[in-house]
């Protein structure tokens, strides 16, 4: 699947380079679709164009809710799920922090991808027929759930997985209520808009320490700062069984959870069919396909 010919010098958005990162801008729309398209209206359309995400209340019902959280606990416990790497622990403990590629290894998940109330607006914002890119289930404990620092998905995702560009969007599904006190996402609207370039070269297997704690790929604390100024920060919060979809290229982040609320939810990652993989763009090798899926067949 990997196509010869994207070099440094075809790249649009290089990033993990060695110094002097500056904010590139984005070439690419983040709606690809027309309102005719799928289930959002032009209105709809052209607030995910401005702000980079949308929200949708009750997506999934109570019942379908339970049943993605017993879908975590079964393969969170899964001795082959474990065994081949996709559950990741926090750590130095045994506590569950993500369990990856949950659309290939649930039912009901590869029925949900499929699903018209999720596929129907992932193909309406990205003009296309989709594949998934990456699938899982986050949990974070009451107590001691620790967040994520400011990042782009997108960044990664060219970098060491070798998405050519911002044609993909997330689907995070709320399985617990997210208070703004339970760690819950921040992002900064209208931020996708801007490519941060990142500084350092991206370590041999990074996604082994990256998916606990992310340290090549972040934004300098002076972008952060920058961009918080112009954007602004909102927090997404709302009853399980919310849906929220942001653009790849969202600068967003999320806090520690020291409150005894739960917080967990499943994220899928909707790319375009004509934004296939090629080679990373700024890693030694592609991640593992539960990590970076290179099945490329579209959704039906
Ligand atoms: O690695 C990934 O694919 C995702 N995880 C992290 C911590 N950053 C980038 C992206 O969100
Ligand atoms: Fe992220």
């Amino acid at each position: 699947a990997e196509v010869q010919g994207f070099t440094n010098s075809h790249d649009r958005y290089p990033t993990r380079i060695a110094s002097g990162p500056s904010m590139l801008q984005r070439n690419e729309p983040a709606v690809w679709g027309k309102p005719a398209d799928g289930p959002f209206d032009a209105a709809a359309l052209a607030g995910h164009e401005a702000r980079g995400f949308t929200i949708v209340d009750d997506v999934l019902g109570a019942g379908e809710v339970t049943s993605c959280r017993e879908e975590l606990d079964r393969l969170a416990r899964d001795p082959s799920m474990r065994d081949s790497g996709r559950v990741i622990t926090e750590r130095g403990t045994d506590e569950v922090r993500s369990v990856f590629d949950v659309h290939r290894r649930s039912d009901m998940v590869a029925a949900l991808i499929r699903d018209g109330r999720i596929l129907d607006r992932a193909r309406q914002l990205l003009g296309s027929d989709v594949y998934i890119h990456q699938s899982r289930i986050n949990s974070m404990p009451g107590f001691k759930g620790t967040g994520f620092y400011w990042h782009s998905d997108f960044e990664t995702w060219h970098a060491e997985d070798g998405l050519p560009v911002p044609r993909a969007v997330s689907c995070s599904i709320t399985l617990t209520e997210n208070y703004p006190f339970n760690g819950s996402l921040m992002v900064m609207p209208g931020s996708h808009k801007r490519f941060v370039q990142c500084v350092g070269a991206t370590p041999e297997n990074n996604y082994t320490s990256s998916l606990v704690e992310q340290e090549v790929g972040v934004p300098r604390r002076e972008d952060v700062t920058r961009m918080a100024a112009e954007f602004g920060i909102d927090q997404f919060t709302g009853a399980a069984g919310t849906a929220l979809w942001f653009d790849s290229n969202v600068m967003h982040g999320s806090g520690n959870n020291i409150t005894p609320y739960p917080r967990s939810n499943l994220f899928l990652v909707f790319n375009s069919v004509e934004n296939t993989l090629v080679a990373p763009f700024a890693a030694p090798r592609p991640r593992p396909e539960y990590i970076a899926s290179r099945d490329f067949t579209p959704l039906s």
